[in-house]
C-alpha cells in the first residue's frame, strides 16, 4: 500500500540521490577500510534512514511493507554494508518491539532508534542454533525482579554498535522447544555483556558482526517482550517473516545494480571487432537476468501489498527470501562472467558484489529454510 504517491516519489528520489551522489562513490573506501564513514553514517539519520518503519507518533516514517520494499529497491543499488547498519534497527531489531511490546516499551526505546540513537541488534543464533532456531541454549532465570542472563550469541549483526538487543533466552529449562522461549529488550550496556571482535567474513565489509557473550546480567522482568514469558519464538517467527520480504527487495535492488554494471560493460567492451553485447551468448546472460529480477520484483510487490492487506504471508514471504536471493546470486555469477578477466579484479567491484550477496541465500533464513516453511505450509492447507 503506497499512503501518498507524491510523498513517495519525493522519499525514493531523496534515497536514490543520496544512493548515487554519497553511498556509490564510498563503496571502496568501505571495502579497504572495513567502517562506514561517520559523515555518512550522520546523513543516513538526517535524512531519516534509521526511522523508515518505525512509526510516525514515535518520530519514524512509518513505512508501509511496500512502501518499505520500494525504498529497499533503492538502497539495493550500492554496497549493502550499507544498508546493514540501519537494516536491524529497521527490521529485525525493532519489528519484535513493534509488534509484541508494551506501550512503555514502545515509548521508551522507538524514538530513540528512530533518530539512529541507539541501533536495535537481533540476537538469535547461537553456536548450536541456528536454523533451528527454537533449540537455543541462553538461559534466563527470574531473580526478584529481574531475569539472570547466560549463553552466547554468535554472528549477530552490529552487535559492536548495538544499544539494544532484541534477546532471544529460555525462561522455561523443562521446555527445550518453541514454548521455552521468551524475547527481551536487553541494554547494551548492562553489566555481564562482552561484545566479541568483529568476525571475519567473506564479504559485507563495513558491517560488522560479532558474538554477544552474556554471564550473569541482570535483565529488568519489565523488559520481557509481550509481558509474559513464552511468547519469544513467535515474536521472532514474525520478525523473521517481515524480514524476508525485506531481504529480498534488497537483492532485487542489488541484482538490478550488478545487471545495469554488467550491460554497461557489455556495450562497451570491445572483442573480435564488435560490443561483447552484440554476441548472443552475452545477451543470453543478460536476458535471462533482466527477466529474473523481473519476476522477483513482482513478487515482493505482491507479498507487500498482500502484507499491507493483512493477508497472512507466511508463504509468500519464504518464496520471495527463497527466489529473490537465489536469483541475485545467479545474476551476480553472470555479471562475473560478462566482465570476463576483469570481473575477478576487486578494482571493477564487480566482485565484492559477487561476495557479498552470497550471504543473501543464508542469513534471515537459509534457502532450505524457506523451502521447508514453503513445504509445510503448502501440506497444512492440504490438509
Ligand atoms: N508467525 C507466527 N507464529 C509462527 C510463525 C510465524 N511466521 N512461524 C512459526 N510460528 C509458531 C508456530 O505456529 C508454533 O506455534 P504453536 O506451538 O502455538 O503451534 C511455534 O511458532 C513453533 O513453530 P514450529 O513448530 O514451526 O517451529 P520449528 O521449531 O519446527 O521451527 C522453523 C520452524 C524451522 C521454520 C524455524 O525454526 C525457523 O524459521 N528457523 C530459521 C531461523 C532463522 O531465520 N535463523 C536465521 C538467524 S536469525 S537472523
Amino acid at each position: 500500500m503506497i499512503r501518498d504517491q507524491e510523498t513517495m516519489n519525493t522519499l525514493l528520489s531523496s534515497v536514490s540521490r543520496f544512493v548515487r551522489e554519497r553511498l556509490v562513490p564510498a563503496e571502496e573506501i568501505v571495502a579497504e577500510t572495513d567502517e562506514i564513514p561517520e559523515d555518512i553514517v550522520r546523513d543516513m539519520k538526517e535524512i531519516g534512514l534509521f526511522g523508515l518503519t518505525i512509526p510516525e507518533n514515535y518520530g519514524g516514517l512509518g513505512l508501509t511493507m511496500e512502501e518499505e520494499s520500494l525504498v529497499m529497491f533503492e538502497m539495493g543499488k550500492t554496497s549493502p554494508a550499507f544498508r546493514s547498519l540501519f537494516g536491524t534497527t529497521v527490521g529485525i531489531g525493532s519489528q519484535g518491539i513493534l509488534m509484541d511490546g508494551s506501550s512503555e516499551q514502545k515509548e521508551k526505546y522507538l524514538p530513540r532508534l528512530a533518530t539512529g540513537e541507539i541501533i536495535a541488534s537481533f540476537a538469535l543464533t547461537e553456536p548450536e542454533a541456528g536454523s533451528d532456531a527454537a533449540s537455543l541454549r541462553t538461559t534466563a532465570v527470574r531473580d526478584g525482579d529481574h531475569y539472570v542472563v547466560n549463553g552466547t550469541k554468535r554472528y549477530i549483526t552490529n552487535a559492536p554498535h548495538a544499544g539494544i538487543f532484541t534477546l532471544m533466552a529460555r525462561t522455561n529449562p523443562q521446555d527445550k522447544g518453541a514454548g521455552g522461549v521468551s524475547a527481551f529488550i536487553v541494554e547494551a550496556d548492562t553489566p555481564g555483556i562482552t561484545i566479541g571482535k568483529y568476525d571475519k567474513k567473506m564479504g559485507h565489509r563495513g558491517a560488522h558482526t560479532a558474538d554477544v557473550i552474556f554471564e550473569n546480567c541482570r535483565v529488568p522482568a519489565a523488559n520481557i517482550i509481550g509481558g509474559v514469558e513464552g511468547k519469544g519464538f513467535k515474536t521472532a517467527m514474525k520478525v523473521l517473516e517481515k524480514g524476508r520480504i525485506h531481504i529480498a527487495a534488497i537483492a532485487v535492488g542489488v541484482a538490478e545494480r550488478m545487471l545495469d554494471d554488467a550491460l554497461k560493460y557489455a556495450v562497451d567492451r570491445k572483442q573480435f571487432n564488435q560490443r561483447i553485447a552484440d554476441f548472443q551468448l552475452v545477451q543470453a546472460m543478460l536476458a535471462d537476468s533482466k527477466a529474473e529480477v523481473y519476476a522477483a520484483k513482482c513478487m515482493v510487490i505482491d507479498a507487500a501489498q498482500r502484507r499491507d492487506r493483512g493477508e497472512n504471508v507466511s508463504t509468500e514471504a519464504s518464496c520471495c527470501k527463497m527466489f529473490a536471493t537465489e536469483m541475485c546470486g545467479r545474476v551476480a555469477d553472470r555479471a562475473v562472467q560478462i566482465f570476463g578477466g576483469a570481473g575477478y579484479m576487486s578494482e571493477y567491484g564487480i566482485e565484492r558484489f559477487y561476495r557479498d550477496v552470497r550471504l543473501f541465500r543464508i542469513y534471515e533464513g537459509s534457502t532450505q529454510i524457506q523451502q521447508i516453511v514453503i513445504a509445510r505450509n503448502m501440506i497444512k492447507e492440504c490438509g
